[in-house]
C-alpha cells in the first residue's frame, strides 16, 4: 500500500547544533514557499504544545529530571503523535519545513553515551524528509551566538559531541549550508534548494520511512 502513497508535497528537515539559526531560516524559507504560491507550513521538533511536548519542556528547561532513556523516547513519542497528521498534510499538498527531526533525536542522545541503533530504533516507521538541510557551524562559533547557554544541551563540549553524531548520521544526500555565511546568503541558497526540492516532489513521488 505504501508503493501507491504519493507524497504529493515535500517535507525538509533541518537538523543542527544550537544556535545554528535554523530556527529563524525556517520561517523564513515557510513565508519564501507561501510568495511563491506554495501552501506551505512550519513545523518544529519538540512540539512543546503537546502533553508529551511539556514534559520535553520541563525537561529541557532543567524543572524535571528524567532517565536518560526516558527522555529519548519521549522526543519520538513527539513525533509519532503528529505522524498521521504529517502524513494528511502532505498528501493533500502543504509542505512541510520541519525544524528538528528524528536525527537531533539520535544526535543528541547518543551524545549522553546511548547506543547509536538504541536511539534510531524507535524512529523506525516515521515519515522520511525529501531532503535532508543541515546548517555547518562549529560548536565554538554557535557558542560565540547569543542566548547560548540557557537549556540543558547548550554546553560546548555536549555540542561537539552531536557534531561528531550528526557525521555518522550524515549521507550524500544531505544538502549541507554554511550557518557562518551572512544571513541573507544562508536564506538565498536555502531557497533555491528547497524551492527544487517543493517543484520535483510535486511530480508525486511516493512515500518513504525511517530508516531507508
Ligand atoms: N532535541 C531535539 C533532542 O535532544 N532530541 C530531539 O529529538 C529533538 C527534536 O532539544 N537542544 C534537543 C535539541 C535542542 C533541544 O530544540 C530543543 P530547539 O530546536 O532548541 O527548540
Amino acid at each position: 500500500a505504501l508503493a501507491v502513497q504519493r507524497s504529493l508535497n515535500s517535507q525538509l528537515k533541518f537538523p543542527c547544533l544550537d544556535r545554528c539559526g535554523k530556527t529563524s531560516q525556517c520561517s523564513r524559507l515557510v513565508s519564501y514557499l507561501e510568495g511563491q504560491g506554495q501552501s506551505a507550513e512550519l513545523w518544529r521538533f519538540p512540539d512543546r504544545s503537546t502533553s508529551v511536548g511539556q514534559m520535553i519542556s520541563s525537561y529541557l528547561s532543567n524543572t524535571s529530571q528524567l532517565d536518560d532513556h526516558t527522555i529519548h523516547l519521549l522526543f519520538s513519542a513527539n513525533r509519532w503523535e503528529k505522524r498521521s497528521l504529517m502524513e494528511t498534510k502532505l498528501k493533500t499538498g502543504t509542505s512541510l519545513i520541519v525544524d528538528r527531526y528524528s536525527y537531533s533525536g539520535v544526535a543528541f542522545s547518543s551524545a549522553k553515551g546511548l547506543d547509536f541503533e538504541w536511539c534510531k530504533a524507535p524512529e523506525t516507521g516515521l515519515l522520511d524528509p525529501d531532503l535532508v538541510v543541515f546548517l555547518d557551524i562549529s560548536p565554538e562559533k554557535a557558542a560565540e551566538r547569543g542566548g547560548y547557554g540557557g537549556e540543558r544541551y547548550e554546553q560546548i563540549e555536549f555540542q561537539r559531541k552531536v557534531a561528531k553524531n550528526y557525521e555518522v548520521l550524515r549521507d550524500a544526500s544531505w544538502k549541507v549550508v554554511d550557518a557562518c555565511q551572512p544571513i541573507e546568503d544562508v536564506e538565498k541558497q536555502l531557497q533555491e534548494i528547497v524551492l527544487d526540492c517543493v517543484m520535483s516532489c510535486q511530480k508525486g513521488k511516493p512515500f518513504s520511512h525511517l530508516w531507508s
